[in-house]
C-alpha cells in the first residue's frame, strides 16, 4: 500500500468563518453523505470518525467587525482542530480533514507540524492564499491559511500550536493557481514559493507540473499535505464552491494529480476543502471530492 498508514481517522470541520459566507460548513455532512467511509474502506482502510469539530454559531461568535472577519471563533476551531490532528497522528492514525473554509488549513498543518518536523505541502487552489492582515482586501482568512502556515501573518493565527512551528517556502508548491492578489505576488516572489498556474498546466500538461511539484515537495521533507481546495477545479465540473473562478484544472488532471501523489508515497495527511453545497448542483461537488479522495489514497480505474 503506497499510503502505509491504512489507519485514517476523518475529522469534521463545519466552519464558515472564513470564507464570510454561509454553506460551506455544510461541507462535511455533504462528503460524508457521498460514503466516504465505505468509499475508503473499500480499498481496504480503517476509518475511525471523529465527527465534527465544534463551532461556536452564536450571534457573538458570528458577528465580524474587526478587519480581520471572525478571529477569534476562527482560531478557536484552528486550536482544537490542531490538538485534534496531533493526538490522532500520536495514535497513529492519519488525519484526513474534511472542510469547512479553507482557514482550518492553520489548525491541520499546525497539528501536523507537532509531529513531523519538515513538512511539503502541496496547495491545490485557484488562489494561493498567501494574504496577510497587512495586504488581505476581503478580511477572509482562507485566504491567509497558507502565509499562516509559513508563519506571517496576525500573531493570534501564528501563534496557534506554536509560532516557531511553520512549513518552509521552498517545500511549498501551489498548483492551479489563477486569482492572485497584488499583495500575494510579491510575497510569492520575496519567499520563492513555487506556483504552478493554469498556464504552466495548459502549457506542460499535469504529469509534468506534478513530476516538478512533487520533487520540491519531498525534498528534504520527512512527508507530505495535501491541502486541496475544491475550487481548483473548473467551476464548470466543479460548481459547489464559494468562490468560483472561470479556467480551473479538469476532472482527469485532477485525477492525475491525485494518482501521481499516491503512486509517490508521500502523504502524512490531507485536508479536502470549501466544498458548498448551497451553490452546488446534486451534490456534485461533495461527490468529486470523494472520488478524488479514492484517488489520492490509491483507487485505479483497472
Ligand atoms: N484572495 C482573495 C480571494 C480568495 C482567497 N481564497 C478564496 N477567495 N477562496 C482573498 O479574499 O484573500
Ligand atoms: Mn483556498
Ligand atoms: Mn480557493
Amino acid at each position: 500500500k503506497a499510503v502505509k498508514n491504512n489507519k485514517i481517522s476523518l475529522i469534521g470541520v463545519p466552519l464558515q468563518y472564513g470564507a464570510d459566507r454561509t454553506g460551506v460548513d455544510m461541507g462535511p455532512s455533504a462528503i460524508r453523505s457521498s460514503h466516504v467511509q465505505t468509499r475508503l474502506e473499500a480499498l481496504g482502510y480503517h476509518i475511525r470518525d471523529l465527527g465534527d469539530i465544534h463551532v461556536n454559531r452564536t450571534i457573538e461568535a458570528c458577528a465580524a467587525g474587526e478587519k480581520l472577519k471572525h478571529l477569534k471563533e476562527i482560531k478557536n476551531v484552528n486550536s482544537q482542530l490542531c490538538q485534534v490532528v496531533a493526538d490522532e497522528m500520536d495514535k497513529g492514525q492519519f488525519p484526513l480533514v474534511l472542510g469547512g473554509d479553507h482557514s482550518i488549513a492553520i489548525g491541520t498543518i499546525k497539528g501536523v507540524l507537532q509531529h513531523v518536523n519538515k513538512l511539503g505541502v502541496i496547495w491545490f487552489d485557484a488562489h494561493t492564499d498567501v494574504n496577510t492582515d497587512e495586504t488581505t482586501f476581503t478580511g477572509n482568512i482562507h485566504g491567509m491559511s497558507l502565509a499562516v502556515a509559513l508563519g506571517y501573518g496576525h500573531h493570534e493565527l501564528t501563534s496557534i500550536g506554536g509560532a516557531e512551528k511553520t512549513i518552509r517556502p521552498e517545500n511549498v508548491a501551489i498548483i492551479g493557481a489563477r486569482s492572485i492578489d497584488p499583495g500575494e505576488r510579491k510575497f510569492l516572489k520575496e519567499k520563492g514559493i513555487r506556483v504552478f498556474t493554469m498556464h504552466d498546466i495548459d502549457r506542460n500538461g499535469m504529469k509534468q507540473v506534478m513530476e516538478e511539484a512533487l520533487e520540491i515537495v519531498t525534498n528534504g521533507t520527512d512527508g507530505v499535505h495535501l491541502s486541496l481546495d475544491l475550487d481548483g477545479m473548473d467551476p464548470g465540473e466543479a460548481p459547489g464552491v464559494g468562490t468560483p473562478v472561470s479556467g480551473g484544472m479538469s476532472y482527469r488532471e485532477s485525477h492525475l494529480a491525485m494518482e501521481m501523489l499516491y503512486e509517490r508515497d508521500c502523504l502524512v495527511s490531507a485536508e479536502f476543502v470549501e466544498v458548498n453545497p448551497m451553490m452546488d448542483q446534486h451534490n456534485k461537488t461533495a461527490k468529486i471530492a470523494v472520488e478524488l479522495i479514492g484517488s489520492v489514497f490509491g483507487e485505479r480505474i483497472l
